[in-house]
Formats: structure tokens, C-alpha cells, sequence
């Protein structure tokens, strides 16, 4: 990651995996540089210098990817589960429903016949991938096409990777998993290794001229709404990065949530991100725990409050912390500590998630080097799964 990049555009691989192990992709241990879990320092300056910098900044602010440390990760796998939040549920319905055909619109796009021909090799990857929990629908609907399959997920945290590897692997004999532990945001990852798969039952004579000849066409997915967490301008850097690595006939499977309708009301997104347990306040309040631990601040978390925000300006949820009573958080440092005070009311914005109109996400989608070519929504119009192939550029 960049150093520069400000707090709200900065969240690497985050992304809800929802099913039976939805926790999110910037997880435990993980340096949000991408660089193994094992750099502990890497890490806590990388926290030290992002949280320091947020919040001193006016207005203040912390970075989302702070959110998943163990205990945030595991909060989160409790918000994918309550009857408010609806995007992991919705996703994961849209999913299980379409997996063969976006398959079939990836491998024969525009093509509608009954009758196809076996398809020619294809890899998937996917971007923030953490426990993998909802693409093993898709995966599984892969393996039907391709019994040989190789499953590149790409993610900050290696722990959550190689649990979902096993998980797959134990699951799915034929489905080999390549994890990589890569920050997507700064597009410092690799989607090469694909020749390392043969196709099924295919000799080792004719795997090696496949090598060489045929390049396994990709499936990159970028799922779980994680693109609402950047700006647009990043969410398109990110997008252009991706399509770099791609080539014509590879192509990307977007998971977003959609922008307020009259079935999907304002007051609906925003329970998903106030529910009546509590669970997203204390997963938001936990940056501060975490802080405390991790940096030695001494904050009060139940002194701030959860607030969530709908802008409607920006089509964005805002996450902050407001503080409840005036009162100034030290940060130890060299000799003499940072003080941060806050006003009564101050707050901390901790998070956006941005919510899209289709046609802004084809937009993006096209400005970037896409070609979108299937929507798929839920009656409601809550979220969407958007294939899009790259384009001939
Ligand atoms: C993992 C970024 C998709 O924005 O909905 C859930 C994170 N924040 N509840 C989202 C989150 C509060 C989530 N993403």
C-alpha cells in the first residue's frame, strides 16, 4: 500500500466471505502492505504510522483495514450472519443460483446454445479472497466443467487463506489451491502460475504443448462488496490494475451492493450497518480496543459511540466513532506521548461503503478496460454480480 493513500481508500483485501465462514480478507496478522503476517514490525509501524496520521487529521479518521485483527475478523463473520445485513446472504443466494451460467457467460460469452463444446482451459482467481467461504459455490459449479481446476486466492492474510485452502482441497479433490498473500489495492500481485494446471486427463505430452500454446483464460473475482469500501477514482485504480494483468477472453466477476430503491430503502442499508444486537457498533469500536493493545492508546471505547451515516451526496455508508464527552487519548511515543483530544461530538469516520447504481458500476467497469457483460440482481435489486470481460484494448 501506498503510504499516502488516505484512510478511507485504503482498505486492502477486505471483503466479506459470508457463508458458514464469513470473515473478511484483511484479517488477522496480516501487514496491510501485503507483506507476510510474519513482519511484525512491518505491521505495527504500518498501523502506528496510518493511525496516527487519521487521527490527527481534521477531520479525523481511521483506516478500514484496521478493523481485522482476530477478533474484528470474527465480528465480522458475525455481521455476514445477522438478519439484518443482507449483502452476504443476498450475494451468496445469487450465486448458488447462477454460478453455471456466469460460468457458461465467461467460457462461450453470447453464446446460448444447449449444445457447447467442452471449453477450452480456465483458472480462477480471486482478489481479497479471505476464508473463501461463498466461492466455493462457485468452484464447485467449476469443477462440473473442468475437473482439473487451479484457485488462485489473492489476500493480505496467509492464515485465512491456508484455512480456506484445506477447506477447498478436503472438499474438492481436483481443486488446486495457489494461495498468494498480496495486497490487490496496490496490484503487487501475480496472476501468472496458470500453466501449472493441465487440463484434465490430458497426457503429460500434450499438457506440456498446452503450456506452451494455450494460455489458460482467467476468472478473476472481486466479490463481497469489497469495491464499496475505496472511492470511485480508487475502486477504477484498482480495476485498471487488474485489467493490466488480463487479457482478452479473461474476465471479472464483481460482487456490489446496490444503491437505495423503493424496495431496498435508505432505512434498510443503513440496519445493515446499525444492527439491533450491537454487533457492527462493536465491531467498529473494536479499532479502538485494538489500538489500545496495539499501540498502547489509552481510549475508553464505550466512551464513542457507533454511528452509521447514509451520505446520500456521496451514495456512501459512513462508519464513526463519536465521542460522547470532551476528553483528550494519549498515544505513547518517544518521550512524550501524542495527545489527541476531542470535542464532545467529535468523531472518527472509520468506514465508507459505498453503494452503486448498475449503470455507475458498468461505467467504472468500461472506463477501466471492461467489457460488462451479464447483471445478475436479486428480486429487490440489492446487490449484483456483474461479469465483465476485458476488453480488446
Ligand atoms: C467487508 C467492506 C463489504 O462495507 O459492508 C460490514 C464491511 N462494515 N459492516 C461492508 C462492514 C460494517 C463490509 N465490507
Amino acid at each position: 500500500m501506498k503510504a499516502s493513500i488516505s484512510a478511507h481508500q485504503s482498505a486492502p483485501g477486505v471483503l466479506p466471505n459470508g457463508g458458514s465462514a464469513g470473515s473478511p480478507a484483511g484479517s488477522p496478522g496480516a501487514s496491510p502492505d501485503g507483506s507476510p503476517a510474519g513482519s511484525p514490525n512491518i505491521l505495527a509501524n504500518a498501523i502506528r504510522d496510518e493511525a496516527l496520521r487519521g487521527l490527527t487529521s481534521q477531520p479525523r479518521s481511521l483506516p478500514p483495514w484496521l478493523f481485522y485483527d482476530q477478533q474484528g475478523s470474527d465480528l465480522f463473520e458475525q455481521i455476514t450472519e445477522l438478519p439484518e445485513y443482507y449483502l452476504t446472504r443476498t450475494e451468496r443466494s445469487l450465486l448458488a443460483a447462477h454460478a453455471t451460467e456466469i460460468l457458461r457467460e465467461f467460457l462461450f460469452p453470447g453464446v446460448h446454445d444447449a449444445q457447447l463444446p467442452p471449453p477450452s482451459p480456465f483458472t480462477i482467481a480471486e482478489l481479497g479472497a479471505g476464508s473463501s467461504a461463498k466461492t466455493g459455490l462457485l468452484l464447485q459449479a467449476a469443477i462440473k466443467v473442468q475437473p482439473r481446476l487451479l484457485y488462485q486466492p489473492i489476500d493480505v492474510s496467509p492464515t485465512a487463506m491456508a484455512k480456506a485452502a484445506e477447506a477447498l482441497t478436503a472438499a474438492m479433490p481436483g481443486l488446486t489451491v495457489l494461495p498468494q498473500a498480496a495486497n490487490y489495492v496496490s496490484g503487487n500481485y501475480d496472476l501468472k502460475p496458470a500453466q501449472s494446471v493441465a487440463p484434465h486427463g490430458s497426457s503429460a505430452a500434450q499438457s506440456s504443448s498446452f503450456s506452451a500454446s494455450l494460455r489458460p483464460r482467467r476468472l478473476v473475482l472481486w466479490i463481497g462488496s469489497s469495491i464499496g469500501n475505496f472511492s470511485p477514482v480508487e475502486a477504477e485504480e484498482i480495476l485498471v490494475r487488474l485489467r493490466s494483468r488480463l487479457q482478452p477472453q479473461d474476465a471479472l466477476l464483481l460482487g456490489a451492493d446496490l444503491a437505495p430503491n423503493h424496495r431496498k430503502p435508505v432505512s434498510t442499508i443503513l440496519s445493515a450497518y446499525d444492527d439491533a444486537a450491537g454487533v457492527t457498533a462493536a465491531f467498529n469500536r473494536n479499532i479502538l480496543v485494538r489500538l489500545n493493545r496495539e499501540m498502547g492508546a489509552n481510549f475508553t471505547p464505550s466512551s464513542f459511540q457507533h454511528l452509521a451515516r447514509w451520505n446520500a451526496a456521496e451514495s456512501r455508508i459512513e462508519m464513526h466513532l463519536q465521542s460522547r464527552i470532551r476528553q483528550t487519548i494519549e498515544i505513547p511515543a518517544g518521550r512524550q506521548p501524542h495527545r489527541i483530544p476531542f470535542a464532545a461530538g467529535e468523531t472518527i469516520h472509520t468506514e465508507n461503503s459505498y453503494k452503486f447504481r448498475s449503470g455507475v458500476l458498468d461505467d467504472l467497469l468500461i472506463r477501466a478496460g471492461f467489457h460488462p457483460r451479464r447483471s445478475f440482481q436479486d428480486s429487490d435489486g440489492a446487490f449484483c454480480l456483474i461479469l465483465a470481460h476485458a476488453r480488446w484494448m
